[in-house]
């Protein structure tokens, strides 16, 4: 059983990428997301969604963290060539959003004002540029836009910009397209790098034995990073890979857990045994790791996970996602972390497989 104050914790702790292992925030449930993943949509379209929903965030090498928009399912950073009129859906049946710009940029990288003020009614006359808003739109409704001038804007959610880090880049520019100027989405820049599931750095699992993540390519792997000794999130993100680990054995699903420490100083191979046995883990379904600070850190790069170090009073801040890796060791797609997270994890897995079995 989660106590009621942990699981407020946890609840602000989804609505940011960001979040403090103490100190939640109170930021409150996020809103419903879309309910079922989207469809593909037409080519000159922008699908609008809660970016912890369905629809997911996506850790662009390029640009960083965007989340909430996407040209076809997953979300992704957009381009268009200039001249195209844009149809923006809200892809949620529960929530309103809104498409602004928030400035127009030179990046990468994106950097993005922490308190912009985004206006709720339509603004900018349907044509996208510096100042434009699409007003609310309605669950299911449609706006559209033309892109007429050529730039880079930044582009948030007046809903949920804050609290949700709904945020995205569109480029608008001669020859893009949704790849290779934009992020195409799932496993698009990835698919070009040669290995594509990171460093070969040695971890060291709960039985003690070393493995690499190229080593455990053949099925999907679900990765998250946590500290041993954090006493308030950290805790309900095991809790939550424990479940799912569980669930995998009974449902035969053929996937694999990693929990990798974001403190290698202080979390050695013994803690992880020792995280692992308090949860029951069982290394065929889910393993818990160290390893050697600079090979830790490799790993932690590699998915630009951060943790600062704690300030005198203050707990320690870290990113706070979970990556789904599929079979080939490509980057899938990117969750947020959330009391819901077993059910995202056990239904990601499922529409994999169902993929790879067509
Ligand atoms: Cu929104």
């Amino acid at each position: 059983m989660t106590p009621p104050r942990a699981a407020a914790i946890f609840a602000a702790l989804a609505s940011g990428a960001i979040s403090a292992c103490t100190n939640g925030g109170g930021l409150g449930t996020p809103a419903g997301g879309g309910g079922g993943s989207p469809s593909p949509l037409p080519s000159a379209a922008i699908g609008v969604g809660i970016p912890s929903g369905k629809i997911g965030v996506e850790n662009d090498p390029v640009w960083g963290t965007v989340g909430g928009y996407t040209q076809n399912k997953t979300s992704q950073v957009l381009a268009f060539t200039p001249g195209v009129t844009i149809t923006i859906t809200n892809l949620s049946k529960t929530t309103p959003h809104t498409l602004n710009v928030i400035e127009k940029t030179h990046g990468p990288p994106a950097h993005f004002p922490s308190n912009p003020s985004l206006p709720f009614s339509p603004r900018g006359n349907g044509i996208l540029g510096p100042g434009y808003g699409s007003g609310a739109l309605n669950a299911g409704q449609s706006v559209k836009v033309k892109l007429t001038k050529p730039g880079i804007y930044l582009i948030g959610c007046a809903f949920h910009y804050a609290g949700l880090n709904m945020r995205d880049v569109i480029q608008v520019e001669a020859g893009a397209t949704p790849g290779p100027t934009a992020s195409p989405g799932p496993g698009g820049y990835l698919e070009r790098r040669p290995d594509p599931i990171g460093p070969r750095a040695d971890l060291v699992d709960q039985r003690g034995r070393r493995f690499t993540l190229p080593a455990l390519r053949g099925e999907p792997v679900v990765l998250t990073f946590v500290s041993a000794h954090c006493t308030d999130a950290c805790p309900l993100i095991n809790a939550q890979f424990s479940d799912a680990a569980q669930r995998l054995r009974r449902d035969g699903i053929a996937a694999r857990l990693l929990t990798v420490t974001l403190d290698p100083k202080r979390d050695s191979p013994a803690v992880m045994r020792e995280l692992a046995q308090r949860f029951g883990a069982d290394p065929r379904y889910w393993l818990l790791a160290s390893g050697t600070a600079p090979n830790v850190h490799a790993v932690m790069h590699r998915f630009g996970v951060i943790s600062e170090e704690a300030r005198p009073g203050e707990s320690e801040r870290h990113t706070t996602f979970v990556y789904l890796l599929d079979a080939q060791g490509r980057l899938a797609q990117t969750m947020l972390a959330s009391t819901a997270m077993s059910d995202a994890i056990v239904d990601a897995l499922h529409k994999k497989r169902e993929v790879a079995n067509r």
